[in-house]
């Protein structure tokens, strides 16, 4: 990269429009909106402690979880966003039970439709750990009138685009369209997000792997096995690896882009399913870990060719290095459930 020439966002994406596989502006348009929205999510994320926004909503989201503030309000602003920008006509948020046809001005003509989890990592917002916003875009199915089911229950493999922000030590957007990873770190300075890592590549191997160990006992065999194989000592492969696991996914993963590493969350006795939910958690992150070389799968098959049935559907999630996602579902296959 040229270091005297600063990319923005805008300008990045600007210059890529010719490439977008469905042409027009629309999609340009639509990730400024969300970088910009994200900016707005971010300063309030940072004044949290001081403005008193922290703690709990008091109420329970459609998971059952408890709601911080801070979710309520990154869901806000993201839809106010979309609302707005007029390329989305409806919204899928793990704040929402239901979808949110945005059939109003502008949007009644969205040629697209977004899944999203606002705030990912929530019951890290107390503690000063890093969260993230993920989404994904899809074009719409029906053509015309409210958005329907069927708008949203498409594959992974269907994503026009897909992304996450991260914020941590710095803020981060990291999105695909599916010609490669991009990475724009927000220049507090300039109020922009700057190119700062281009065409991001997921290292084929790792030495991290990343779990909620305290569920070990719950974990089907095969993971048991993996993780043991992870402990052992062996110089000639590295290991044992280090383990780090945040409860954040975007952070997680975003770690485990840049370092090389396997993120876990399979299927436990309390969470049969898995706990991360397939349109707006494992699918964009699976989008962006393919498309840096990385793989993701249900410990078996790839995450982004399962057919969604639920708007808030699980699944167990497998996303890594390829060569540790491959060791991984040896042992998966080689040690199944009694
Ligand atoms: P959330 O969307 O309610 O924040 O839940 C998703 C989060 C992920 O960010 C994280 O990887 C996982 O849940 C952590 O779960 P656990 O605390 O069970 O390890
Ligand atoms: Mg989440």
């Amino acid at each position: 990269m040229d270091v005297n020439r600063v990319v923005t966002l805008d300008q990045f994406i600007v210059e890529r429009q010719s490439h977008f596989p469905y042409g027009k502006g629309d999609l340009t348009r639509l990730l400024s909106d969300i970088a910009v929205a994200g900016k707005i999510v971010n300063r309030e994320i940072n004044q949290a402690g001081l403005v008193d926004i922290l703690g709990e909503a008091g109420e329970l989201n459609v998971q059952g979880e408890s709601v911080k503030k801070l979710d309520l309000y990154a869901n806000e602003q993201f839809i106010a966003a979309f609302k707005a920008g007029g390329e989305i006509s409806g919204v899928v948020s793990e704040e929402d039970e239901f979808l949110t046809p945005l059939n109003t001005g502008l949007s009644k003509d969205g040629q697209y439709v977004i899944t999203m989890d606002p705030l990912d990592g929530s019951s890290n917002i107390d503690v000063n750990v890093s969260v993230g916003t993920i989404f994904s875009i899809y074009r719409r199915v029906t053509k015309h009138g409210d958005v329907q089911l069927e708008d949203f229950l498409q594959k992974g493999t269907e994503q026009v685009a897909a992304g996450y922000l991260i914020y941590g030590s710095s803020t981060m957007l990291v999105y695909t369209t599916g010609r490669g990873v991009n990475g724009f770190t927000l220049d507090p300075t300039l109020g922009e997000f700057c190119l700062s890592h281009p065409e991001m590549k997921y290292p084929e191997d790792g030495t991290t792997y990343s779990i909620n160990e305290g569920n070990y006992s719950h974990f089907p065999n095969g993971v048991k096995k993996y993780i043991k194989y992870c402990q052992e000592r062996d110089p000639a492969t590295n290991r044992p690896y280090g383990s780090r696991y945040i409860g954040s996914l975007v952070a997680d993963f975003h770690r485990n882009m840049i370092n090389g590493g396997i993120y876990i969350y399979p299927n436990t006795e309390t969470n049969p399913n898995g706990k991360l939910r397939l349109l707006y958690e494992c699918n964009p992150l699976a989008f962006i870990a393919e498309q840096a070389g990385g793989v993701a799968t249900d410990g078996k098959n790839r995450i982004m060719e399962i057919e969604p049935t639920k708007i808030h559907m699980r699944v167990p999630y497998f996303a890594g290095s390829k060569n540790m996602i491959k060791v991984a579902h040896d042992f998966m296959e080689e040690f199944p459930e009694e």
